[in-house]
């Protein structure tokens, strides 16, 4: 095929509405690309479940980046140590509980993991709705949009994708569950939002009360914190991971029993 003008578009057109009419029913839906959505991401692919990834953002790793006040470098403990190596990390011993990992390490490999445990990760897209039934009531699905269209402002209507479960890993906002609660009340959520810093409970507290907040609604990560009114922990990341796992575990339990 020659490479020209029009084979070049009608490659990418034709490749991805073939990924997009697999997309619109996928098994789990997981929101935000950061470390617990990653994390999630590739233990659900592992136990055979299809996995779509949202991420608002035209990268991957969230918080991930940014380090510890843009500092390179990031912490995990002990517990988190198995996951890291699973995901090849340069960790380096401090002592015997504390890690350090360069961010750019971090960040590439828990990616790479991610994408080749066959999770798709569709970047530039937001959601911001959740889909619901009633009887049992229980979320469905979501509501997505380009992020460059969030943005512009424009009036464009969202395109929906149905789901057995959705993971919300946006993050300090916990977005999916705080519209969820705000649009419906019947689901009886109240978003505390997070307190300020104790790291080393909160570090436990997060993979603690990872899980369903909801039927079909899960927390992971800082979402989790958010929804709880847990501490923040600042740039230890073991958490996230554990979250991450923890969360694939509850809902490969959930869906396949
Ligand atoms: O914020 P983020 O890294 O969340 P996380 O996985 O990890 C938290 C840590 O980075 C750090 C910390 C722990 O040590 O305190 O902050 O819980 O990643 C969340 C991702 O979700 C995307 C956002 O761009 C980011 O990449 N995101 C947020 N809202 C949406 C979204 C949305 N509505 N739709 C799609 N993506």
């Amino acid at each position: 095929m020659a490479y020209t003008e029009k084979n070049i578009t009608r490659i990418i057109v034709r490749e991805a509405a073939r990924d997009w009419d697999e997309i619109a029913e996928t098994d789990v839906v997981v929101v935000g690309a950061g470390p617990a959505g990653l994390t999630a991401a590739y233990y659900l692919r592992n136990s055979g479940l299809d996995v779509v990834v949202f991420e608002r953002r035209l990268s991957f790793g969230g918080g991930i980046g940014g380090g510890g006040m843009l500092f390179h470098k990031i912490v995990i403990e002990e517990e988190a140590r198995e996951i890291a190596e699973e995901f090849e990390m340069k960790i380096k011993e401090i002592d015997s509980n504390l890690y350090a990992v360069d961010t750019s390490d971090f960040l590439a490999k828990l990616s790479y993991h991610a994408v080749e445990s066959g999770a798709k990760i569709l970047l530039g897209v937001t959601v911001d709705d959740v889909i619901f039934r009633p009887d049992p009531l229980r979320i469905t699905g979501v509501l997505i949009q380009w992020s460059a269209v969030q943005i512009s402002g424009l009036h464009v209507d969202p395109l929906m994708v149905e789901s057995k479960a959705v993971v919300d890993a946006t993050g300090h906002d916990a977005e999916v569950i705080s519209v969820a609660s705000r649009k419906i009340p019947e689901l009886d959520i109240v978003v505390y939002g997070e307190k300020s810093a104790y790291s080393e409970v909160s570090e436990k507290l997060v993979v603690e009360k990872t899980g369903k907040v909801a039927e079909g609604l899960y927390a992971a990560g800082m979402a989790v914190s958010a929804v709880h009114g847990l501490p923040r922990m600042g740039p230890i990341f073991g958490g996230m991971l554990l979250s991450g796992k923890k969360v694939a575990e509850q809902i490969s339990q959930d869906i396949k029993g």
